[in-house]
Parts: C-alpha cells; sequence; structure tokens
C-alpha cells in the first residue's frame, strides 16, 4: 500500500476536530458538511472489504427519509446485503481515527480480518438526488484510488438498485445483468408475468398513485416505466422538480403522521403509495368517502403476501417453511391475525433490515417487513410495489378489501431527549428494558392499566434520542399510555430539557 499518497489524500479529506460518528443502524448519517472525510475513508474500507473477500463490494451515498440538509453513506457486501456487523467497528474506527493514524488502522484491519493486500479490489457506487450527493460521491472515488481500487460509479440510483447491481457482480449475471436495464427487465418480467394470470387483465387499467418523496424514486420509476406492461397506469407526484427532498411528503411522513403527503391529491378510494427518500421503503394509503385517512403499512404489506403465498403453496401441494419476521413495532392485530387466522409462525426480532433479513434467511419462504414499510429483499420500494399490485390484480381485491384484513390497534410513536441514550438497554427482541433499574417495571405498572395495552422502549440507531411505543384499546389510552411512559423515560434515564407534556 502507497502509505504516502494515503496520508496526501487525507490531508484533502480532514476529519473535523473532536467529531465523532458511528456505524448505525443503516451506516453513517449526520448534516453533509460534516461527512467529507467519512466518505473517504469508506472508500479506503470499501476496498479493505472487496480485498478481504475478493468481491465486488458496493457504496452507496445517501439518508434516506432524512431532511435534505443531511447525507449519509453505508456499505453492501457481496450478495447485495447490508455490511456484515463483524466489519461496523472497523468501519467506526476508521471514520473516528485521527489522521496520523490512519495508517495504523488501516494495517490493523487487514491483520485482523486477514485482508490479502496484493489481491484486486472492485466497489460499485451510486448516489441519492441530493444536492450534497455528488461531490461526497467523489470522496468515496478519491478513498477508493488511494488505496489502488477499481470502481464504477453508477452514479443517480436507488439504494436497492445498487444492491441488485453488486449482487449480480458477484453472481455473474445468475441474478441478473449488472445494469439498470438489467435491473428493470428482470422486475417489469416477473411482474408481467405474474398479472398475466389476473382475471381483469385486458379489460381495465390499474392506476396508481404514487409519492415520490421529490427523491430518485421518481427518476427510476420514470426511466422504468416503458418497460411496465401496459395494464398498469403509474401517476408520479413530488417528482423533485418543485420542491424539497422528504419535506412534507414520502412513507416517514405519512406513516409518523399518518396522513397524506403535500402535492398528491387525494381523491375517495383512490389507491396511493408513498416512497422514501432513497426507495427502499413503501407504504400504501387511501381516503373513503367520509375523508378518513387509511393506512396501510409494512405489516399489512407482509400480511397481503403471506396470504398469497400460503394459497400459492398450498395449491402447489408444498411443505415449505413460510415464516414472517417483524419488530417490536408490528401491530398487534397484525401478528394475531398472521399467528391465530393465517396459522403462519412470526418471529420478532430486533428493530433494523438486515436483523430481519437474517432471520427470515432460515426458512424456506421468509416474509419480512417492518410496521415502517422496509421490507422484503433489502428493502426495495419499487420490487414491493411490483408485487402488491400483482397480488391486488389476482385476487381481485380493492384497496378497502385489503385494508379490512384486519384492524390496527391504536397506536403512538414517542421520542424523548435523554442525556445519554445508552442508559437504556434491552432485550427481547428490545421489547423490556433491563437498564435503567426500575424502568421496566414501572412500564409493567403502566401497560396493566389499560386494555390490549402494550409499551416498549429503546435508544434510537439514528438519531440522538429514545424512542417509546405504545398500543391501546383507543388513541386517547395509547396516548395516555404513551404520555405517562415517556415521563417514567424522562424521570428514570436521565431526560433533558422540560419534561414531556401531555399529547
Ligand atoms: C434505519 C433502518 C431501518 C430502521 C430504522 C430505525 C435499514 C436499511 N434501515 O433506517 O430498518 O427501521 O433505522 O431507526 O436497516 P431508529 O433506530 O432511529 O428507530
Ligand atoms: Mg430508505
Amino acid at each position: 500500500m502507497d502509505f504516502e499518497a494515503l496520508k496526501k489524500y487525507s490531508a484533502l479529506h480532514p476529519k473535523p476536530a473532536g467529531l465523532t460518528l458511528q456505524y448505525g443502524t443503516a451506516g453513517f448519517r449526520t448534516r453533509a458538511e460534516q461527512l467529507d472525510h467519512i466518505m473517504f475513508r469508506m472508500g479506503l474500507l470499501a476496498v479493505l472489504r472487496s480485498k478481504a473477500l475478493v468481491s465486488t463490494i458496493g457504496v452507496m451515498v445517501t439518508a434516506s427519509h432524512n431532511p435534505e440538509e443531511d447525507n449519509g453513506v453505508k456499505l453492501v457486501d457481496p450478495l447485495g446485503e447490508m455490511l456484515h456487523p463483524s466489519w461496523e467497528e472497523y468501519a467506526t474506527q476508521l471514520a473516528n481515527a485521527e489522521e496520523q493514524e490512519l495508517q495504523k488502522i488501516i494495517t490493523e484491519i487487514c491483520q485482523r480480518a486477514a485482508v490479502d493486500q496484493c489481491k484486486d479490489a472492485s466497489v460499485f457506487i451510486g448516489r441519492d438526488t441530493r444536492p450534497s450527493s455528488e461531490k461526497l460521491s467523489q470522496s468515496v472515488i478519491d478513498g477508493i484510488s488511494v488505496l489502488g481500487g477499481q470502481y464504477h460509479d453508477y452514479g443517480l440510483v436507488t439504494t436497492p438498485q445498487l444492491h441488485y447491481l453488486v449482487c449480480c457482480q458477484n453472481t455473474q449475471g445468475q441474478y441478473g445483468k449488472a445494469t439498470l436495464e438489467g435491473y428493470y427487465e428482470k422486475l417489469s418480467k416477473a411482474f408481467t408475468e405474474l398479472i398475466k394470470q389476473s382475471p381483469s387483465s385486458g379489460d381495465s387499467r390499474r392506476h396508481l398513485k404514487i409519492d415520490c418523496a421529490n427523491g430518485i424514486g421518481a427518476l427510476k420509476l420514470s426511466e422504468m416505466e416503458p418497460y411496465f406492461p401496459k395494464e398498469v397506469l403509474i401517476h408520479l407526484y413530488n417528482d423533485g422538480t418543485k420542491e424539497k427532498l422528504n419535506h412534507f411528503c414520502g412513507a416517514d411522513f405519512v406513516k409518523v403522521h399518518q396522513k397524506p403527503p403535500r402535492g398528491l391529491d387525494l381523491k375517495p378510494n383512490e389507491r396511493c403509495c408513498s416512497f422514501d427518500g432513497d426507495a427502499d421503503r413503501i407504504v400504501y394509503y387511501y381516503k373513503d368517502e367520509t375523508g378518513h385517512f387509511h393506512l396501510i403499512d409494512g405489516d399489512k404489506i407482509a400480511t397481503l403476501i403471506s396470504i398469497f403465498l400460503k394459497e400459492l403453496l398450498a395449491k402447489v401441494g408444498q411443505t415449505l417453511k413460510l415464516a414472517v419476521v417483524q419488530t417490536a413495532y408490528a401491530n398487534g392485530s397484525s401478528t394475531r391475525y398472521l399467528e391465530e387466522t393465517l396459522k403462519v409462525p412470526v418471529h420478532c426480532v430486533k428493530t433494523g433490515v438486515k436483523h430481519l433479513h437474517h432471520k427470515a434467511q432460515e426458512f424456506d419462504v421468509g416474509v419480512y417487513f417492518e410496521a415502517n414499510g422496509h421490507g422484503t429483499t433489502v428493502g426495495d420500494a419499487v420490487s414491493d410495489m411490483l408485487v402488491i399490485e400483482a397480488i391486488l390484480a389476482l385476487k381481485g381485491l380493492t384497496v378497502q378489501q385489503w385494508d379490512a384484513i384486519y384492524t390496527d390497534l391504536p397506536n403512538r410513536l414517542l421520542k424523548v431527549q435523554v442525556a445519554d441514550r445508552r442508559v437504556i438497554d434491552t432485550m427481547d427482541a428490545e421489547r423490556r428494558a433491563v437498564t435503567p433499574p426500575g424502568l421496566q417495571e414501572k412500564i409493567d405498572a403502566l401497560v396493566k392499566k389499560y386494555k390490549l395495552s402494550r409499551a416498549f422502549v429503546r435508544p434510537s440507531g439514528t438519531e440522538d434520542v429514545v424512542r417509546i411505543y405504545t398500543e391501546a384499546d383507543t388513541q386517547e389510552n395509547a396516548d395516555a399510555l404513551a404520555h405517562e411512559v415517556s415521563l417514567a423515560v424522562y424521570h428514570l434515564a436521565g431526560g433533558r430539557g422540560a419534561p414531556p407534556q401531555p399529547i
């Protein structure tokens, strides 16, 4: 390795003094102006990972649903999966090293991870539409180049497209062609085959309104449109030409606020969906005749897909093992429906796609979704949308009928600022708090006061806050319980600022 060049180039990507960042649930994420050195260093790390596995590695520059001013970066492993957790620690070490320590840290990683420095390195790069993304991806390229790695810059792509491209490359094309055209062809071919079998095909066109969060999804869906079968008509909103990314729109906004995005004119009973800023999340929704908004989240998407797959397996007389993987945020009604009515085993794991993905791999057919709309492959809003549209067409279901499969329990999500969120440690897939002492006992006592209730708290992996989730028989009770739990967190876990106010 040319450590002189490393010294020279790392000085061009200086680390702001005193800044420490963690490789979190989905990589590094913070204000864009703090990330230049991180990008350069993740270029370095991608080269090391590529040499260690003798495979192509992906680097995606995006901050997903965060505000436009933020940015972030995550690494993609050879089969299009999230970076293996054993390397997250190396990422954090490299990110936080002082400039003069970089050489030492790289040498250490090479030793600990048995990196053969003589191997070639190959990295695929992609980025979202944020104004800061292009320059930041150049810094990734500097990091790759300084360690002698080869790269292919795919430019503007969705996060799942980069995952796909990396997987194709490492399976020598078995998974598909490592081009965007290959991605569009693969998905639309599968979709066309499926929808051909639907009873209504030919006589009616399916309309779908899509809120693209003013992000990359709009660009890529327009590119893909010519590949769609003529039965499907998509209408794109929030395409990024007028408004800011994720601003009052996108899957996260719709899920958190339980209301339609700005910029999409919602007519009664029309089927609509929202992507997030890098198009790896999707939620559906509609408005009924009385103007009432109905959210169809990741749990209901998982349920629809499971019903379909279960019927399919029964039809072909297969005894393959089907299971659904959820997190603690899954609505209690969805879990009950899946287990008791559909009789499909459900597993609960920690928040974050990598945990769900890992668990799902234990079954012949594993369906996984987070309530927030991340699911199936590494979460691909486009492929998820296509599978949903195909299933609805095949089963002849309207959006209202889909929604009526079960009724969500009223719920509330809150966050509380504390001095150090690490004082909260959890177990049982984040459903119980082990520390601070007394907190779980207090939550248990509060939960007992309400019907059909449930509550848990966990430190966020992406923001400096503690998250609180509650469910109960009525919205008033879910809100009251959430408020009481937030007070308990505030008092027992070192709350900062003014105490939480009732909702
Ligand atoms: C990240 C995760 C997402 C998770 C969220 C939780 C991926 C690709 N993304 O966005 O799955 O739901 O973090 O955020 O894994 P939190 O820890 O702040 O609640
Ligand atoms: Mg995302």
